[in-house]
Parts: structure tokens; sequence; C-alpha cells
């Protein structure tokens, strides 16, 4: 695309285009980057820029850019059935085979999909019929969901309120009623002189707490990511999940894992929860489903609570128009064969991620970096202002977005949350583009270090 063209485009962006999570007046100042084209772990902006993504989009591209057997599989269905809903005691071939095949993948006796367009509305969904659950069993005080501060579960009305965030509670008049935080597991900065794995049970007991505060016969359910992605990949200690799951089995409360982000390999194992070795009630699952081919999300339900929503929920007066959209959930069963058949989440497991965490640690040895974290294909680094201590910069946030830029100048795209820089590429990423992806983050630390004189 030619520069006049580019910025025609730009000019056209700022006037009628308002984006998510941005600041639109200092954006439309500044000019979208504009993004053309993808091929594997690598996009192409207007300008010609050539970005090696180790963020997937938006942690989603699981199975890499440019694979067209899913614009194949979407053409197909398009043309041979582009809509019907699953309403008025319909559906499609496509949307059935999903919800058999994620009965078969997802862990356990999560055997029961409820079909949505995203990760938030996967969320909301989660919230009525969970809290619908209780009241059709004579406990509709049993309606509160516990998660986390900083936790992240969608920007939708309930979703944002589940989640944690401070900044997305003001806006909106969030939360919600009957929702409660417990401070999240983060032991670099939280742990004191505990060990990780004793830091893991006391954070955990945080949950116990609260529900013996709030009282067990008011608590519908715990809500959480694996591991905490939007806030900065915090990857809990191992002890963390099992005394998480104790808990909500010794006062009945349900255990909702939301793997929007760890789902679909991420991890190195297909749910994050398989990584940690705890097994929820419900899940949430979406990105990676079609690995952001096309918009999809579902909440899958064990067999305890979709029987009691079978057995005594009535008409569950909850969807949406595209809830089991047959071209989504065509696409998703070949972005699952994909992944299935070319043993993509094991080759990531054995393969990439040994050595990912090797030359991650590697930039771990950076004096700008004080905790180099990393999970199958999910990984932070911490910036911090004196190497070796666990203190943060006085404003947050800087640092991180001086290093975010200088990256992309290196044609390495970095996520910063506040100084932590999150790295998330498509599972497909080989070895040498693990060694290129160090290169260009070890030059955006060096330049950032020299930026602020360290
Ligand atoms: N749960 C989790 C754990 C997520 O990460 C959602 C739910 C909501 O999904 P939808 O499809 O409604 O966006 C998410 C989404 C970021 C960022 O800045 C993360 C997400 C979305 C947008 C930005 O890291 N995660």
């Amino acid at each position: 695309m030619d520069t006049q063209q580019t910025r025609i485009l730009q000019d056209l962006d700022a006037a009628h285009h308002l984006h998510p999570f941005n600041d639109n007046a200092a954006l439309a100042q500044k000019g979208t980057r504009i993004l053309t084209k993808g091929e594997g772990c690598y996009v192409w902006d207007a300008e010609g820029n050539k970005l090696l993504d180790a963020f997937a989009g938006l942690w989603c591209v699981n199975v890499g850019y440019g694979r067209s057997e899913l614009g194949e599989a979407a053409s197909k269905q398009m043309t041979q059935l582009a809509y019907y809903n699953s309403f008025f005691q319909c559906t499609t071939e496509p949307t059935i085979r999903l919800a058999a095949k994620l009965a078969e993948l997802t862990p356990g006796d999560l055997n029961h999909a409820f079909f949505v367009n995203s990760g938030s509305e996967a969320n909301d969904t989660i919230l009525r019929l969970v809290r619908h659950f209780w009241a059709v069993q004579d406990q509709p005080e049993k309606n509160i969901f516990i998660g986390r501060h900083n936790g992240y579960h969608g920007t939708t009305m309930a979703g944002a309120s589940l989640g944690g965030m401070k900044g997305m509670h003001k806006q909106g008049g969030l939360p919600i009623p009957d929702i409660a935080h417990i401070e999240p597991p983060f032991w670099f900065y939280d742990g004191g002189d505990l060990s990780e794995d004793e830091y893991g049970l006391v954070a955990a007991r945080r949950l116990e707490d609260k529900i013996l505060e709030l009282g067990p016969e008011r608590v519908a359910a715990f809500i959480g990511e694996p591991i905490m992605g939007a806030i900065g990949v915090y990857i809990p200690p191992r002890t963390y999940w099992p005394e998480i799951e104790r808990i909500c089995r010794k006062y009945d409360v349900l255990l909702v894992a939301d793997e929007v982000i760890c789902g679909f390999g991420r991890t190195g194992e297909w749910f994050g929860s398989e990584h940690f070795g705890f097994m929820p009630d419900v899940m949430t699952i979406a990105k990676g489903i079609t690995s952001g081919y096309i918009p999809l999300g579902a909440a899958m339900f064990n067999d305890r609570v979709a029987g009691v929503l079978k057995a005594q929920g009535g008409e569950l007066a909850h969807g949406a128009t595209y809830s089991g959209h047959p071209v989504c959930a065509a696409v998703a069963l070949e972005n699952i064969r994909i992944l299935q058949e070319e043993h993509i989440v094991e080759t990531a497991k054995t393969q990439i991620a040994p050595y990912l965490a090797q030359r991650w640690a590697e930039l771990g040895e950076h004096r700008l970096v004080g905790q180099a974290r990393i999970a199958g294909l999910m990984g932070a680094l911490e910036l911090v202002p004196h190497k070796g201590q666990r203190t943060t910069f006085d404003e947050r946030g800087t640092v991180g977005a001086l290093c975010r830029d200088h990256a992309l100048r290196h044609g390495l795209i970095l996520r910063a949350t506040y100084d932590s820089m999150l790295l998330s590429p498509p599972l497909v990423i080989t070895r040498a583009q693990v060694d290129e992806l160090f290169e260009k983050a070890w030059a955006a630390l060096e330049d950032t270090a020299e930026a602020i004189g360290v």
C-alpha cells in the first residue's frame, strides 16, 4: 500500500472508528498501524514492515497466519448452509460435531457446550446459568461469584465485573452486584520471604477466608484464569490450584476455569487446568478454538451442572442469534483437525517450549529484567528498576511501553502490561524463529536500558 493510500485510511479510521482499549484522541493524532497480511508467525503492515508476532494477534492465532484450509472450511459451509440457528428445536451438523469434539477434547466430564461469539459472552453465560443451576435447586441465595483483583474475564457487564481490573470497573457502573474478588497469586511482588510453594497455599487460602466471610451458602462459584494473562502472565505456584480445588470441593463452590487464553495448547497441554492438574466444573473457551480466524466462544459444563440444567432448568432463557453458528463451528473443527493431525500441541510442548524457556531465561539475565517467567508458550519479562530487588518503577508502565516500541522498531511484536513484556507466539513458532525473537527482544531491552540510562 503506498503512503498516500495508508494516510487516507488512517484519516478515515480517525474519523469513524472508535478503538477498544485506546485513548482514541491520542491514537487519532498518531495514526493507527494498518496490518495487511499474515503468514505463519509473521504479519506485514501497510508500510511494508515484516513483524514477528510474538503475541499471536491477541493470544489467539495458535496455528499461525495464512492457513488456507480454514478459509476453505468457511467457504464450503457458507456455500452449503451459511446460517441456521440452534433455537426453535433446530441446529446444524458442524455445530453438533463441534460440541461432541469439545466434549472429547476437554478433560473429565466437561461434556456439554453452550456456544456464543466471544470469551466475554461465554462468561456472561456461565454467570447466568450457574446462578440458575443453584436457584432451581432451591438455593437462589447461592449466587455470589468470587474472582480475583486484576483478573480478566472480558468486557461485557458480567465479564468485566468478574474480572478485577479497577480501570474497567470505573467505566459503566461496575461491578454488578454479588461479585467479590480476592488478591491474585503473584509471588514476585506479593510473596515476601515465603518460598513460591508456601506462598501458593497462602494465596489460595484467601479464597477460603472469602467464602467463610460471605458464608458458603452464598457462594456459587470461583472463577480464575489458570495463568492470569492480560495482567501480565502471572504463573501461580504449583501448590495454588490444587488447594483452590480442595477449598471449592469443601464448600460446594463450583470451580470455573477461564481457559480463553490457556486453552488449545498455549501452556503445552490442551488446557491450562491440565498443566496445573485440577479439574474444573465449568470452563470458558474462545480465542484458540478457531485460532482467531473467526469469532467463537463456548461455555463447557460438566455432567452435574448440565444434568441439573437439563432436568430442572426448564427453558433456558439465554442465547444469541449466532449461538452455534455453522460457519464458525466448521472453522473450529478444521482448526482442531490441524492442531491434532499436525501434532502442533505436542510439538510445541516437547520441541519448542524447552528451547523457548532456555532462551527466555537468557533474556532474564539482562540488567533490566527482574524475572523471566514462562509456562509452555506463554511468558513474561518483568522489567525492574533495580535488578535483584522485587520492586516496581515509580511510574508504572512507562518503561514497558518504551520497550514495546523499541521491539516494534526491531520488527518484533511484544505486548506490554505495565512493565511486564508479554510473550504468546503462535504455537507453530520454529527454533530459528525463537532465536530471531531472542535477538530482537535483547536489542529492544538494550535500547530501553540505554534510553533510561541504566
Ligand atoms: N477471558 C480471558 C481469560 C481473556 O483473556 C476474555 C475472557 C474475553 O474474551 P473476548 O473474546 O470477549 O475478548 C479474555 C480476552 C489483553 C487482552 O490486553 C486480552 C483479552 C482481550 C483483549 C485484550 O491482553 N482477553
